[in-house]
């Protein structure tokens, strides 16, 4: 049962956890400075149509209002538990699953969540501004409801620290709202959630592709052996879906105006029009696919290992799709470099369980790049988007000491130095996406470098006034 009479609303029981909710209480005017500081500030005064989490069934989940987004009820969800819930991954599947931390594991579990909730907040951060130049009030609408949703992460990433990890869990759960992207000094964990988000493209293209890092990695933790974390995420995962598609209809939304726009112009010139041209936008992917790819950790990892033989993390669908949830016996081929060449290596599958699940994402991606590719054959353009190799422009693994041209080749410093302006998005690119991204707030209007959504959300038009 939800309690949503409590300062928390909540299906864990907090009202007969009194310990866990006067810490958490005292949590909360923290975490709604936090937002007062770096979330998006200027936006407060306004009513946003958002859904809050009122239930944990479908039915009332997806409950839409108006609400100020500081006064959005962030609250603590977790999936209802299984009857039997086991062990899913790793050299104890089978055994009931943890109610409570295990001594041996509590370092690395509370790592993993520490890290998991460290990008909650570091995404509002990267957003904050964004407000400023949406390109219609379904777009802002769609931004800030992403925005609480990460805030709400934050929640139950928080709980759990509050819950299961005494004082440690307290400190850590405090640093979360210490740290902050970007800042040289006391930066987010992740690579990805340090680099700058600041225009609306990046947006889509982060919605996109980080987001999807996010759903992966929730797949992951829903499969943990520690019950209250995969609940956790497994309820998480529900909001995600939601993120995902603000950016893969965003991107979509832009290709299919570009398209248009290179039909009006005599030269095709979709710049020329004031749109975004699709050597832009593969520059966005690239850059973003790239940094996301990082967010897997190395191809080749003993923590990776020992959060699957541990039973912490499995692969994806670990339940539904594997027989052998051991994986001991197993190798999976991947090229390393020896000698400055590319060479095939085997190595021992545990091992290579962070490349297992970036496969599953790779796959995911690309099979949204064929979509796009679809929408520019139907639209007439001869352009076609990819997906850089894994190999390019990598921050952490096996390649980050060597540079690859987008289609995996090795090549000089030099040779990619030369060329990275035309692969990555830049400040060229960024001075022209801050020039044609003039906000746009007339209800139904959208701005001229994106096209309308097919409809409006949750069976309002396009035209309804989602922001006021
Ligand atoms: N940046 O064995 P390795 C989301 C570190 S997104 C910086 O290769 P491991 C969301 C690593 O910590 C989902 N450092 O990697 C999306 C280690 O450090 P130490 C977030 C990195 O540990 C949008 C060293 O490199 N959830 O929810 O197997 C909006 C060697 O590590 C990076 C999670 O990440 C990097 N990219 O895997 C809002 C799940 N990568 O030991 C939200 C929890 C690696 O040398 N995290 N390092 O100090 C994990 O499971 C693991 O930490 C990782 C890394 C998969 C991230
Ligand atoms: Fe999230
Ligand atoms: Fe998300
Ligand atoms: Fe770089």
């Amino acid at each position: 049962p939800v309690d949503l009479n409590c300062r928390i609303p909540n299906n864990v029981g907090l009202a007969d956890d009194p310990k866990v909710r006067r810490a958490l209480e005292r949590w909360q005017p923290k975490y709604l400075q936090w937002w007062h500081e770096m979330g998006p500030t200027e936006y407060e005064p306004n009513e946003v149509w958002l859904r809050t989490a009122i239930s944990v069934d479908s039915g009332g989940w997806a409950n839409y209002d108006y609400v100020r987004m500081p006064e959005y009820r962030w609250g603590i969800f977790l999936t209802p538990r299984e009857e039997q819930a086991v062990i899913r991954a790793g050299d104890m599947s089978g055994a009931p699953a943890w109610e409570q931390v295990p001594g041996e594991f509590r370092n690395a579990l509370r790592r993993i969540v520490v890290t998991q909730a460290d990008t909650e907040p570091a995404s509002v951060e990267q957003q904050r501004l964004l407000g400023r130049s949406a390109p219609s009030l379904y777009d802002m609408r769609n931004l800030f409801q992403v925005n609480v949703e990460e805030g709400r992460h934050l929640w139950a990433m928080a709980y759990l620290l509050y819950k299961y990890f005494g004082k440690d869990g307290r400190e850590e759960a405090g640093e979360l709202l210490e740290r902050r992207s970007g800042d040289p000094d006391k930066p987010r964990i992740l690579g990805a959630f340090n680099q700058p988000c600041d225009n609306w493209l990046s947006f889509f293209a982060f919605t996109m592709f980080t987001d999807r890092d996010g759903k992966f990695q929730l797949a992951a933790l829903r499969e943990s052996g520690f019950d209250p974390l995969a609940r956790s995420c497994d309820f998480m995962l529900t909001e995600e879906a939601f993120h995902l598609f603000v950016g893969e209809t965003g991107l979509a939304r832009i290709i299919k105006r570009a398209a248009e726009l290179e039909r009006i112009d005599p030269n095709g010139d979709v710049r020329n029009q004031g749109g975004i041209d699709m050597p832009t936008m593969q520059r966005a992917i690239n850059y973003w696919f790239s940094h996301c790819l990082d967010l897997f950790g190395g191809e080749i990892s003993n923590n990776a290992a020992s959060y699957f033989g541990a039973g912490l993390k499995g692969r994806f669908r670990e339940a539904d799709r594997y027989t052998d949830h051991r994986a001991l016996d197993d190798f999976y081929t991947l090229p390393v470099i020896e000698n400055g060449e590319l060479r095939s290596r085997e190595v021992p599958l545990r091992n290579a369980m962070n490349e297992v699940l970036r496969d599953e994402y790779v796959k995911d991606c690309e099979r949204a790049v064929r979509k796009w590719n679809r929408l520019l054959e139907k639209e007439g353009s001869e352009h076609r988007l990819r997906l850089p190799s894994r190999r390019f422009h990598r921050h952490q693994g096996i390649y980050s000491d060597h540079c690859f041209n987008p289609e995996g080749e090795l090549i000089s410093r030099e040779a990619f130095e030369a060329k990275a302006p035309q692969w990555l998005l830049g400040p060229e690119d960024r001075r022209y996406l801050d020039s044609i991204m003039k906000p746009v707030r007339e209800s139904g209007k959208f701005a001229n470098w994106i096209a309308p959504p097919t409809r409006g959300l949750k069976g309002k038009p396009i035209d309804f006034e989602y922001v006021r």
